[in-house]
């Protein structure tokens, strides 16, 4: 009698558990966020600031858990777009270049030499441009929800300053695994290697690469002057903007409620960063400069120069981007 009414109280202990728990996580749910650089990187904390808004707004009934470092694609960062839209992962703040691969139309931004300063960059984003590119992304299963920066790309190396074409002549230059960059650079002369950030460090400390292309605040952070990087010529061939996107099955079995939390919070957190990564272009130019690195800037004729030789790399790709999304982001880079 006692034993059964001791397993009664057990059975309905278990039961009440298992309501809590069921009801905690009806209450608390969380979704995985991949990134390629971690939170010493702008590009990183700009997930982590989108977690952090999440979280206070939805007072914790949803959390974003960051994952840096590609960590979800095994550091094979050109697979982050693909295990987004299989569900693989929930959520990313990604690069345009990364999920270029799969959304063709995203080779916009890496057009050589299109986007000429960060107004052109708002301009394109910001208007009929930008929604072409949402639409884009969203027709393949990833509802696109805001945009960040990872910045103007610049050029370094170890082998000597970069003032023309010439001078990339030969040397190898580690680049994105995007098929758009081996053309560009093959077109200026260069050996370019595809490979993965991950890979990128190590294949500069041995010598494997005498160069590479990132924001300054890849450089600076990542410190890439300690691994013989000692020439960086500033040529602004293109920006990499980032984008806050969901998967569409995680996207549609959200509240209305949560859905526009998670817009409105990573638009702030996407302003938040793009404004703090172009405050912090001075200060890191100077501190990369300070380290002993020989930076180069172009005249309008060097600039000139550079254009010409990959003219034909950008007439090739704007079919394979489309005319009229190419045409839009013109007319509004035009107008800005
Ligand atoms: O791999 C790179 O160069 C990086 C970190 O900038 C990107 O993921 C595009």
């Amino acid at each position: 009698m006692i034993a059964t009414r001791r397993l009664t109280r057990i059975a309905a202990a278990l039961a009440g558990a298992a309501v809590l728990t069921t009801a905690l996580s009806a209450q608390a749910r969380e979704l995985s966020v991949s990134t390629v650089l971690p939170d010493a990187f702008p590009w990183g904390q700009a997930a982590e600031k989108w977690a952090e808004l999440v979280e206070e707004r939805t007072e914790g009934r949803l959390t974003l858990r960051v994952y840096p470092n590609s960590q979800l694609v095994n550091g094979d960062q050109t697979r982050e777009f693909s295990a987004m839209r299989s569900g693989l992962i929930d959520a990313a703040v990604g690069s345009t270049i990364n999920w270029s691969p799969q959304v063709p139309q995203l080779n916009l931004f890496s057009l050589p030499f299109f986007m000429p300063d960060v107004e052109a960059v708002d301009a394109v984003t910001g208007g009929e441009a930008g929604e072409m590119v949402f639409e884009a992304i969203e027709s393949r299963g990833v509802v696109p929800l805001a945009w960040g920066e990872n910045g103007f790309r610049q050029l370094s190396n170890s082998q000597g300053p970069i003032d023309e074409p010439a001078d990339l002549e030969g040397l190898k230059i580690r680049v994105v695994g995007s098929p758009l960059f081996q053309d560009t650079f093959t077109a200026l002369g260069a050996d370019p290697t595809q490979m993965s950030w991950a890979d990128a460090k190590p294949a500069l400390t041995t010598g494997a690469v005498d160069g590479q292309e990132n924001p300054l605040s890849v450089f600076d952070v990542a410190r890439i002057d300690q691994v013989g990087q000692e020439y960086l010529t500033l040529w602004n061939y293109m920006n990499d903007p980032l984008v806050f996107a969901v998967n569409q099955q995680v996207w549609d079995s959200l509240s209305e409620e949560d859905r526009s939390v998670l817009r409105e919070t990573a638009v702030e957190a996407g302003e938040w960063e793009i404004a703090m990564t172009r405050e912090e272009e001075s200060e890191r130019l100077a501190a990369i400069q300070e380290r002993g690195v020989e930076v180069t800037e172009l005249t309008e004729a060097q600039h000139q120069a550079f254009v010409e030789a990959t003219a034909d790399v950008h007439e090739e790709w704007t079919s394979r981007i489309g005319e009229e999304l190419v045409d839009t982001a013109r007319e509004a880079i035009e107008a800005r």
